[in-house]
């Protein structure tokens, strides 16, 4: 791997080279200030923000609407550690390796679903997403579990072939009877949200942490003009260490060198300046998650005392889609009727020699369950729903509160 010798100064529309970076005063000691002053901009964030500053610009026109910006899925993030350009593009970096994370953006796409169809207050998304993973509606029909190509009826071949020879178009596909029912719901949401005459979603992808963190930075400037109207939904799980552009080796690392070491710098926490200097005024919940239970509630509570947003939801690794814990400051301004419920608890930190008192409230799947079964939904209906409802009802709340209250 090679080092770079000249400085990055500022976001330029040249095409990004390999190894061109000053190392940072503290190596691998990042703050938001010494990233974004090393690390290059996507060459072409500008162009993709395009179409996000139309979206946000026809919303903001809009009196009262809401918009969210989901944020999921860093997969394959900062850790590309060997790679090159494209031959032919020099925009386009292929890495050829890269380090991965578990997660395939089921709770930012899920998610944005409920958002998208909130009862009382649907809001426009904007979805920020890592290429390649679920993306809202479409996520029904992963190749894996449900195969898109399932749904379709197949025509016999003798058919086929006679049609090739004469009007390939007068060919019907057609979707397979036993689907429709599951399948027409799923389809006219996409149309709604996806090419109505207004589209309540725009999306915006990323491949790696680099990407996603400068795209976050420009966005908060962009959904700016909407005020306490925005939510950030930061619901990605974004890698906690990086390989500064640097020290990414610009050809394949060889196997014959033998072992290979990695040495990788910190994030730096943009959590942070989103909170006190890009955006005060949006409504802004983290995602905090962890393998020990036992570890959640203190460390959300933690990143709230140190961030000074409105929401963290603790979410257990394997038991994130049965059950989610939502950490808030409990002050006078965020509380309501239901957090005297048995589910909502009160508690007290030390923090900066202060002592703070934060309130959480257990989201669980199986009470979404009895409440559909108590409504009447059928069974079926009952089997199939998603934690990622009560966590979206719970914040649209909060965010109704926020609302008043600013
Ligand atoms: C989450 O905790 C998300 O809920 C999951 C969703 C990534 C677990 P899937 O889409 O997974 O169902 O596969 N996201 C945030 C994770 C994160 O990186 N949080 C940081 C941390 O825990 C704080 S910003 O330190």
């Amino acid at each position: 791997m090679s080092s770079s010798s000249s400085a990055y100064a500022s976001a330029s529309t040249a095409p990004p080279k390999l190894n061109r970076f000053t190392t940072p005063l503290l190596p691998g000691q990042f703050n938001t200030e010494t990233y974004f002053s090393s690390q290059p901009p996507p060459p072409d964030l500008q162009a993709r923000l395009q179409p996000v500053k139309e979206f946000v610009e026809r919303w903001r026109n809009v009196e009262g609407k809401r918009v969210v910006v989901v944020t999921k899925q860093t997969r394959k993030s900062s850790t590309i550690y060997s790679g090159t350009y494209h031959p032919t593009n020099p925009f386009l970096l292929c890495s050829v390796r890269f380090l991965d994370n578990f997660s395939a953006g089921t709770r930012g796409s899920t998610s944005a679903e409920y958002f998208l169809s909130h009862p009382t207050t649907p809001y426009a998304v904007i979805f920020m997403h890592r290429q390649h993973s679920l993306r809202p509606f479409s996520r029904h029909y992963s190749h894996s579990l449900n195969p898109f190509l399932d749904l379709l009826t197949c025509p016999p071949p003798a058919d086929i072939d006679e049609a090739n020879e004469g009007d390939q178009q007068q060919q019907q596909i057609t979707v397979n009877p036993s689907k429709t029912k599951q399948l027409l719901p799923v389809l006219r949401a996409y149309h709604a949200s996806h090419h109505s005459a207004n589209p309540t979603i725009c999306s915006l992808e990323f491949v790696t942490v680099n990407d996603y963190l400068w795209l976050l930075k420009e966005l908060a400037e962009v959904v700016k003009p909407l005020g306490s109207r925005a939510m950030f939904y930061l619901a990605a799980a974004v890698s906690d260490f990086f390989l500064p552009q640097d020290r990414v080796a610009e050809h394949k690392i060889q196997s014959t060198r033998g072992n290979l070491t990695l040495e990788m710098d910190q994030v730096p926490k943009v959590l942070r300046p989103l909170v006190q200097e890009w955006i005060p005024e949006a409504f802004i919940v983290s995602f905090k998650l962890e393998t020990d239970q036992a570890l959640l509630i203190p460390k959300a509570q933690k990143a709230l005392e140190r961030y000074g947003h409105q929401v963290v939801v603790g979410n257990d690794l394997h038991r994130r889609k049965m059950e989610v814990v939502l950490v808030e400051l409990d002050s006078a301004s965020s509380s309501t009727a239901d957090d005297t419920q048995k589910e909502s608890q009160t508690s007290s930190v030390q923090g900066g020699g202060q002592g703070k008192a934060f309130k959480q409230s257990w989201l669980r799947l199986a009470e979404l369950q009895e409440e559909k079964k108590r409504q009447g939904v059928p069974r079926e209906e009952v089997e199939g729903v998603e934690i990622e409802e009560m966590i979206v009802r719970r914040l649209v709340e909060r965010h109704d509160q926020w609302l008043v209250s600013h």
